[in-house]
């Protein structure tokens, strides 16, 4: 597709050639060419994306480009065993990366949607600035309950610690129940980035609580409703490997954690 992009002069001008040439160098990759307008220009653009197989937030990223169409190299990178040229385009050293045009490197998952969501046409924000600010807010509260999951999967060692993480997610859920629609997405039945980042967190529950033998949405018949539309909705499922749930039970066992003993 043709990606319409706002970037001045001066935005083209701030040239990292140090970053092109050392990532290139370490990881000998290529880039696909993407046309697209800079005023009333045409020029080329590359997008290469450094992931993680199995991260949410590098997955927002790739269910927005599936959504807008918008064609990408993708890395993905081993976190265990980082390469050296990753704190040179990520000064956390984290993922997701996104690496415009070879050389410029664009860091956070929700910076870097809200760059791809600008310079494509249609937006998967709402156009109204007070309803895009509230749904903001409700990406805040899923990266809270993405804190939960990662406590789980990391840090608790034993079942009391696990149950508190637990009751905090449900928690979380049952305030998601009073506050979304009833009509399958966040907003009705419009898809935005927001229900992009909830497809990423509800696809943790089926691993994490499979050994408990309770549905976590059993009290929350709206927020389960959601997660169906989510779990159907193509760029959702497109954003992970057909085998994302093995790839996840085996990353979860690496951990020594409480959790990792459970699944399978
Ligand atoms: N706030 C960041 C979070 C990114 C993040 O935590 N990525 C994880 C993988 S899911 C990572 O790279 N972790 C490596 C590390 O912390 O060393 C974003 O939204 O992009």
């Amino acid at each position: 597709m043709l990606l319409s992009v706002r970037l001045s002069d001066q935005a083209s001008n701030n040239l990292m050639p140090t970053v092109h040439s050392t990532i290139y160098m370490y990881a000998g990759l290529t880039t696909r060419i993407i046309p697209f307008n800079v005023g009333i220009k045409m020029r080329q653009q590359t997008l290469h994306l450094f992931g993680h197989s199995i991260c949410p937030y590098v997955q927002r990223v790739a269910i927005l480009m599936k959504e807008k169409n918008i064609q990408c190299e993708r890395t993905d990178i081993e976190l265990h065993n980082k390469p050296q040229w990753l704190n040179k385009i990520s000064p956390l050293a984290k993922v997701p990366v996104l690496v415009i045009d070879d050389h410029i490197p664009l860091f956070e998952s929700q910076v870097i949607c809200d760059y791809l969501d600008e310079v494509t046409p249609g937006s998967l924000q709402p156009k109204d600035v007070l309803e895009k600010a509230q749904q903001r807010a409700w990406i805040a509260y899923a990266d809270e309950i993405l804190g939960s999951i990662a406590k789980i999967i990391y840090r608790d060692k034993n079942h009391e610690s696990f149950d508190e993480s637990c009751s905090n997610i449900f928690a979380h859920l049952k305030i998601l129940e009073q506050i979304i629609s009833a009509d399958g997405y966040f907003s009705a039945t419009r898809f935005y980035l927001i229900d992009a980042v909830y497809g990423t967190v509800f696809r943790y529950f089926k691993v994490l609580f499979s050994h408990l033998n309770q549905n976590p949405f059993h009290d929350f018949p709206k927020v389960e409703k959601w997660q169906q539309a989510l779990s159907e909705r193509k760029s959702v499922i497109e954003a992970v490997a057909n085998d994302y749930d093995q790839q996840l039970v085996k990353f979860i066992q690496k951990q020594n954690s409480y959790i990792s003993h459970l699944v399978s």
